[in-house]
């Protein structure tokens, strides 16, 4: 009998993913979650962003780690095993397995399974003595590892610190010392504050490879759930703003457009942004105080060459 059945609630509401979207959507400035710029053509621009002249980032860190892994065995006696956060291709984990013998076993951590096991079968080859064991799992959420062997360092490279807003990282850096356990040590890279024209630079390359990685947060979208959005209509906006020390990152919409989403209808008015990523730059003191604040005790800290980006050690007493 018609009606007699519950009937299921439409897709759009069932997908939490999607909801988000239009929970962003529907502030007064609209905002669009930057994970959602990761999907296999978000990660191969970013990819492409690391090489770009004007990225320093990804250079600056990647110099410093063979001299950090090495000093690093002054701080730790005997073995020690490794986890990354987030570890991706495994590219800058290699640099640290090289420089230090000390570590006898790694687990890399990555909510893309297939990628990572296939990225850690090709780390195992190069280092047949690390016992390396892949864990799918979403870093964001609480992780539970398996029962320490050895000293412990948890790896949070490429200043992916500074994509969260500073309560959140705080509670992200307190849910890694959870993870990691008392006694265990976080190397983490995170981006310094200089000259914000080298940071305007960093975020506005020449080739647009920036542009066309935040321009695919809207392509992904529409693959995702045909939202229908005309990305030609959207021209990349980043700019340093020194009073809250970060990048931002917004889409400007150049006409006016109208989006549906389920029943929804968001406007867009020509010159309106949507908000895509915060890329907040700390001072060594700025940082040292919000690990602190997270229940981590600063140890020390390497500087890149211009104090470009900066490396930090710290201990969970
Ligand atoms: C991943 N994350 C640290 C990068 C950053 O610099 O905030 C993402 C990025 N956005 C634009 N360029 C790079």
């Amino acid at each position: 009998m018609p009606g007699s059945h519950p009937q299921p609630a439409p897709a759009w509401q069932r997908d939490s993913a999607l909801q988000e979207v239009l929970d962003g959507l529907q502030q007064p400035q609209k905002t669009l979650s930057a994970k959602f710029f990761y999907d296999a053509r978000g990660a191969a621009l970013f990819d492409r962003i690391c090489e770009l002249p004007e990225y320093y980032l990804y250079r600056s860190e990647m110099a410093m780690l063979p001299a950090i892994a090495r000093q690093l065995q002054a701080h730790f006696d005997g073995p020690m095993e490794l986890v990354e956060f987030g570890a991706g291709s495994l590219v800058k984990v290699a640099e640290l397995l090289a420089a230090n013998p000390r570590f006898q076993r790694f687990y890399p951590i990555d909510i893309a399974g297939d990628h990572l096991r296939r990225a850690a079968e090709g780390l195992q080859q190069r280092f047949p003595k690390v016992a390396i064991c892949p864990i799918e799992a979403d870093f964001t959420q609480d992780v539970v590892l398996p029962e320490r062997g050895s000293q412990r360092l948890g790896f949070f490279p490429g200043s992916t610190i500074g994509n969260f807003q500073p309560d959140q990282a705080r509670s992200f850096l307190q849910r890694l010392r959870r993870s990691l356990g008392r006694g265990s040590h976080l190397l983490i890279g995170v981006d310094t504050k200089k000259c914000p024209h080298q940071l305007h630079r960093a975020y506005n390359d020449q080739a647009g490879v920036t542009a066309q990685f935040n321009l695919n947060i809207l392509a992904h979208l529409n693959r995702r759930w045909q939202l229908g959005f005309a990305t030609e209509q959207f021209r990349h906006y980043a700019f340093y703003h020194p009073g809250q020390g970060r990048i931002e990152m917004h889409l400007i919409s150049e006409q006016d457009t109208e989006l549906n989403i389920g029943p929804h209808r968001i406007d867009l008015a020509a010159g309106e942004s949507i908000h895509t990523e915060n890329s907040y730059k700390y001072t060594p003191d700025e940082f040292g105080q919000l690990a602190k604040s997270a229940g981590w005790q600063p140890v020390t800290h390497w500087l890149a060459e211009q104090e470009r980006f900066a490396v930090y050690l710290l201990q969970a007493p």
